[in-house]
């Protein structure tokens, strides 16, 4: 049957459900079908018996007719496998009620109705980690984005809105500590057990519901709001982690302080738990008032952290601090509306970031993100709009996508509008829409009318897949400068012939002789083709475009290596500066990879690359986070993308001369950079981060120059390290160099850590990331280590993700690394499959490779996808990226 037009059933449509679905093909869900539920749910009542490998629920929906939905004789409550122990309706039998697939649907006559359901779960066998499970002795939830529907049957979407009261009970010895959202209201104790009951004031979604119950100890602090509401705030960790949690409490109260400063929000409960948990599946998640934490955001102290993990975790507290008006009061009307909440939150987690530490670093840190994870999704065969069309698993919809290129979407109508009024236009937002389940148009629609922008074309950036690409002719014309850009936006897979969009950029025309400019400029172009022109130029002048990246959209231009050795040098955007270095190495990387480069050419390019960075060391006016970004490399994986078929071996090769000849040419200048660096103590500042950064990149560049001589200070800097960032800096240098130092310091960072999860997942990574000959080897052996299990997303994540992003070995000549991706996703499928599903778009990059290498991807896809049983997850990752 035609798959594509499978009815769905999102009113709870019970006629609607269509049970002749072939399990492989799990029906395809269309935003176009939405209506509103049937039914209001304004309380909802859950009394849980907890217990590891049983735990008994009893759930009370006080359910009322929706004036604004067609009437159905049935209510539809979805279930994922929960046991249905018992159903009544209005404390008696119930008119009727039948299984529809996973779902139970009540038959109601009247227009209100108390509903009383009871189901058991099985928390300690739950390894997919979605609904109520079982994590180190403690058992915490997950519920979106369709988590609790495997713990009772209930109308699971988020246009479903109920104002919770929650009863948890359980053995004190195991559970003494017993979270929920909202407030604590009552508790008490029953011989060995006890009890806590708590009540969430603010109507919510399903998907925003949580409970943790544990042997837990907490940071505990407070915050007093702009209105002077005084907020007690915790972050629960097991006991020993306590001293790791400064770092997050403190990024929390700078959260809260940020958002009323710039965007006018002031929290709303008395209470904001934080709980730690050590396996799960994403990074965290924004439960009102009781957020769930993957262990990885959460602890951080110099010893065990990286200067990178400490951003990461003040970048996610924020992140889901954040949610609590851009996703939780203001919520999605239906998971097609996930970049509503998800893009802006990023935006605003962007945004918080930047003004913490370096703002252009930042910045770099975000595009780098986005050209590594999004442009790739977005020119492959998982291509979406942040709004997508259809899905057939929401998990899979968790994109970069959605999350990234969606906050990009938003900060340009940031740009166009300018900060102030799209602030009126964010206030307009949360004024309009507080307690609704809101779509992205409702946004939108707020932007136009707070910040007076018209949107009308710029609504195709939510309905337009596939990344722009602007082409740019600069010209000089009788005293004028004449800029020319043309945009296509490519076909992506379902979706051809596409519209201009308007794509703000951001320009400055450099006078050559004064290396300086007159201003920038904003250029919308919203038209296939356009022309700019600009007086006043006696000369050809030099365009910086784009600056700080004002649009997500590629430039291809014509421009000349000495035009970007000047750029690289003079530019006073400190994100168009870095584009113009890493313009420089790429155009370079690209050309001699497909063998374009004769000697002459080959040595030319290299000393202008040499020379920029050359003078990007000596520059004194930078400071050394940013110097470090603009002397760092390309990525490889970044490169490939650059290149149709390409051939990682050969790029591989070229990068890794490239990095040799700047580590040789720029020895001396190199060395005193590093005995600079050494010589600042250990501290969180900028200039501190700064010193390390540029230290263990100085390690890269010797390690391809002089390998024995890197090994050498690496093991140096990994001995005297007093801390995580340098440690973690030389083993990754060490890790790819063949030699007693790289054996000898494995083993002591393995002994030294055998007991912090977070670090041995270091290890792990480290070495499936090495740029070792035998990196394959080492990852099987790893994958037969005791540390190792499929059970912990975090340690599989290390491992394999570590590796899948290994284009040396991932890419390996022989497909060995295909193989190895391809098991794993079999293997892990059945036990996780959300984190499974993630695996599969390394191998869905097979049309852009050379053709031996895309035969061998391909091959391992169909394999996948001949297996039998496969996840909806995988299924669906697996036949789009076949497609
Ligand atoms: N809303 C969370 C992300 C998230 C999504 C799904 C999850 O299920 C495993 C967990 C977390 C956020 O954006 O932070
Ligand atoms: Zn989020």
């Amino acid at each position: 049957m035609d798959i594509a037009r499978t009815p769905t059933t999102p009113d709870g449509n019970i006629e609607m459900a269509d049970a002749a679905v072939e399990p492989k093909a799990p029906p395809e869900i269309r935003r176009e079908d939405y209506t509103p539920f049937a039914w209001l749910v304004p309380a909802t009542r859950l009394d849980f018996e907890l217990g590891i490998d049983k735990t008994r629920i009893t759930a009370t929906l006080e359910v009322e007719r929706n004036p604004a939905a067609d009437p159905t004789p049935t209510i539809r409550l979805n279930g994922d496998g929960p046991k249905l122990v018992s159903l009544k309706c209005d404390g008696g039998d119930c008119a009727g009620h039948t299984m529809d697939g996973d779902d139970l649907v009540v038959t109601l006559e009247g227009d209100s109705h108390t509903i009383e359901i009871v189901t058991e779960i099985e928390p300690s066998a739950n390894s997919q980690l979605m609904g109520l499970y079982a994590s180190n002795g403690m058992l915490c939830t997950q519920c979106e984005s369709e988590g609790f529907r495997r713990i009772t049957f209930f109308p699971d979407r988020p246009d479903v809105l109920s104002t919770y009261t929650v009863k948890m009970s359980g053995p004190k010895a195991l559970f003494p500590i017993l979270l929920c959202n909202g407030n604590k209201v009552d508790e008490g104790s029953d011989g060995d057990d006890h009890w806590a009951e708590w009540h969430d004031p603010w109507p919510k979604p399903s998907y925003l519901f949580a409970l943790v119950a544990g042997d837990l100890v907490a940071r505990n602090d407070s915050f007093t709001t702009m209105n002077g509401r005084e907020v007690e705030l915790n972050v629960w960790v097991r006991d020993g982690d306590l001293e790791r949690t400064e770092h997050a409490m403190e990024s929390l109260k700078r959260s809260m302080k940020w958002d009323e400063e710039v965007f006018g929000r002031e929290y709303d409960l008395d209470l904001y738990n934080i709980v730690a948990v050590s396996d799960f599946n994403m990074g965290a998640m924004e439960n009102k008032g009781l957020n769930v934490f993957n262990t990885k955001y959460v602890l951080a102290d110099p010893e065990t952290a990286t200067d990178g993990d400490f951003d990461g975790v003040e970048g996610v507290i924020g992140h889901e601090y954040f949610h609590n008006w851009s996703g939780n009061r203001i919520t999605c009307r239906d998971w097609f509306q996930l970049s509503l909440k998800e893009g802006f939150t990023v935006l605003r987690d962007q945004l918080f970031s930047q003004d913490m530490g370096s703002e252009p670093v930042k910045r770099i840190e975000d595009v780098r993100v986005l050209r590594g994870a999004q442009f790739p999704e977005d020119s492959g065969p998982l291509a979406h709009p942040i709004r997508p069309d259809s899905y057939r698993e929401i998990s899979n919809f968790y994109t970069a996508t959605v999350y990234n290129k969606g906050a990009e979407v938003i900060r340009m109508m940031r740009t166009m509008a300018g900060e102030g009024a799209f602030r009126k236009g964010t206030d307009l937002y949360f004024d309009r829409h507080d307690g609704e389940a809101a779509t992205c148009e409702d946004f939108i629609k707020s932007i136009e009318d707070g910040a007076g922008l018209d949107l009308t074309q710029f609504r195709l950036w939510y309905s337009q897949a596939g990344t722009p690409r602007v082409s740019v002719e600069l010209a000089h014309e009788g005293g004028e400068a004449v800029l020319t850009l043309s945009q296509v936006v490519p076909d992506t897979p379902g979706q051809t012939g596409k519209k201009p969009m308007p794509i703000p950029l951001k320009i400055a025309l450099f006078d050559r002789e004064s290396a300086e400019h007159s201003g920038e400029q904003l250029v919308v172009l919203d038209t296939e083709s356009d022309t700019f022109r600009f007086p006043g130029f006696a000369q050809l002048p030099v365009l910086s475009i784009n600056r700080t990246f004002s649009a997500p959209v590629t430039i291809s231009r014509n421009i000349e290596r000495s035009d970007l050795v000047f750029l690289a040098r003079h530019d006073d955007d400190p994100f168009a500066r870095y584009e113009a270095m890493q313009d420089l190495m790429v155009g370079h990387l690209v050309a001699a990879s497909k063998g374009e480069l004769g000697d002459e050419e080959r040595a030319a390019g290299t000393t202008d690359i040499v020379t920029a960075l050359r003078s990007v060391i000596a520059d004194e006016a930078l400071d050394d986070l940013m110097r470090g970004e603009l002397l760092s490399m390309p990525s490889q994986t970044y490169i490939m993308e650059q290149i149709e078929a390409a051939d990682p071996g050969r790029i591989f090769e070229e990068r890794e001369s490239l990095k040799a000849t700047i580590g040789t040419e720029l020895k001396d200048e190199l060395h005193r950079l590093y005995e600079r660096a050494e010589a600042v103590p250990y501290s969180q500042s900028a200039e501190a981060k700064g010193a390390r950064k540029l230290k263990t990149l100085v390690l890269v560049y010797a390690a391809a120059s002089d390998p024995q001589k890197a090994a050498e200070l690496a093991a140096h800097q990994y001995d005297r390290a007093d801390n995580m960032t340098d440690r973690q800096g030389a083993l990754m240098v060490l890790t790819g160099i063949d030699s007693a130092e790289r054996t000898g310091r494995l083993l002591d960072f393995y002994n030294r850590y055998r007991d912090n999860a977070l670090v041995v997942d270091k290890w792990f990574s480290l070495q499936a990331m090495s740029l070792h000959p035998n990196v394959i080897e080492h990852v099987k052996a790893l994958a037969q280590h005791e540390d190792f299990t499929m059970k912990n997303p975090n340690r599989v994540r290390s491992l394999y993700m570590g590796f899948a992003v290994n284009p040396h070995g991932f890419h390996a000549a022989s497909g060995e690394g295909y193989r190895l991706i391809a098991d794993l996703i079999l293997e892990l499928d059945p036990i996780n499959a959300q984190t499974a599903a993630r695996f599969v778009p390394s191998l869905g990059r097979w049309r852009k490779m050379e053709p031996v290498r895309s035969a061998m991807m391909r091959e391992q896809l169909e394999r996948i996808a001949a297996a039998p049983k496969l996840s909806r997850d995988t299924f669906e990752q697996v036949t789009r990226s076949l497609g």
